[in-house]
């Protein structure tokens, strides 16, 4: 991470891929948590690029509600995909807020196209309650932020897999935390490719030697590392303001441990923290969490 030191920050105030509403309050909830001025005090240089675009779920027609927001979904990927190619391409790191996790579509969908165009290839560390692997077919709810991670392998609705020329290789991804998946995502996941550390593999293991392995096959072969961190990863005794609260998560160490390693990698080059639902949080504690994660990945050390 040393060899970046600007950070900037593109807001996605998006909760169209989610039944309960309030995730498009995130970006706004970390703002007034006061993540610039807390970035710059780790000696970055820091730009917002304010919010992108969303429409406002009412004022959609009922269309495309029933499309489970396909439409909007793309257009706010598309535009976002735009934004972390251009932050990748001048050298920076992008730091994206959602939103709900359908726009690491577009965020990541971007990085790819960063690393395609120099015959680079990209690690992702997913950190999840939910595998996201869903696909139209397989999803009970067709909710978008359940499928972001199949598209991102090139399956699901086209409209969502045109974004990135490339899909991502399995073989580069790991997935953390999960801890509740859709029956048929199972085989989906089983199938995939990814590899998968369960919370019971997390128990077993412990969060070191799993960042251990994680690192490793994310870092085989790639040129930079992404982290998508879903904040429905960690416990919700920790972090309530989730729209999909799953108990039995990470503990708040777990999650700075896993973020402070991968910090530590230097290779570190991009960013996604998505799901914060300040409408179902607990006074500011999910949203103050999620800024004290962001510092961890960005090299806050405790001595
Ligand atoms: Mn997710």
């Amino acid at each position: 991470m040393q060899k970046h030191k600007s950070i900037d920050i593109i807001g996605v105030p998006s909760d169209l891929g989610a039944n309960l509403r309030g995730a498009n309050m995130g970006p706004a909830a970390l703002r007034i948590a006061n993540l610039k001025v807390k970035i710059e005090q780790q000696g970055y240089t820091v730009t917002d690029w304010g919010d992108l675009h969303v429409p406002i779920r009412e004022s959609l027609d009922p269309q495309i509600q029933e499309s489970k927001y396909l439409g909007p979904i793309r257009n706010i990927c598309r535009d976002l995909a735009t934004i972390t190619e251009d932050i990748m391409d001048k050298g920076a790191i992008p730091l994206t807020l959602g939103g709900d996790h359908s726009i690491a579509i577009g965020s990541i969908s971007g990085i790819l196209r960063h690393f395609h165009k120099r015959q680079q290839h990209l690690g992702l560390i997913w950190v999840d309650a939910h595998a996201d692997v869903n696909t139209p077919t397989s999803s009970p709810s067709g909710n978008i932020h359940g499928m972001p991670l199949a598209v991102l392998l090139g399956q699901g609705h086209a409209e969502l897999t045109a974004l990135s020329d490339t899909p991502l290789r399995a073989q580069n991804i790991a997935l953390i935390g999960i801890r509740n998946i859709d029956d048929e995502e199972k085989r989906i996941l089983r199938e995939s490719g990814i590899k998968y550390f369960t919370m019971r593999d997390i128990d077993e293991k412990g969060m070191f030697a799993v960042m251990r392995e994680a690192i490793s096959l994310a870092s085989d072969g790639t040129e930079g590392i992404h982290v998508s961190f879903d904040i429905d990863g960690i416990d919700p005794r920790y972090a309530p303001g989730v729209s999909t609260p799953v108990s039995g998560g990470l503990t708040l160490r777990e999650a700075h441990l896993c973020l402070e390693m991968l910090s530590e990698t230097q290779r570190l080059c991009s960013m996604d923290f998505v799901e914060l639902n300040p409408f179902t949080d607990v006074g500011a504690q999910s949203a103050n969490v999620t800024v004290d994660l962001i510092l961890s990945a960005l090299g806050k050390s405790i001595v």
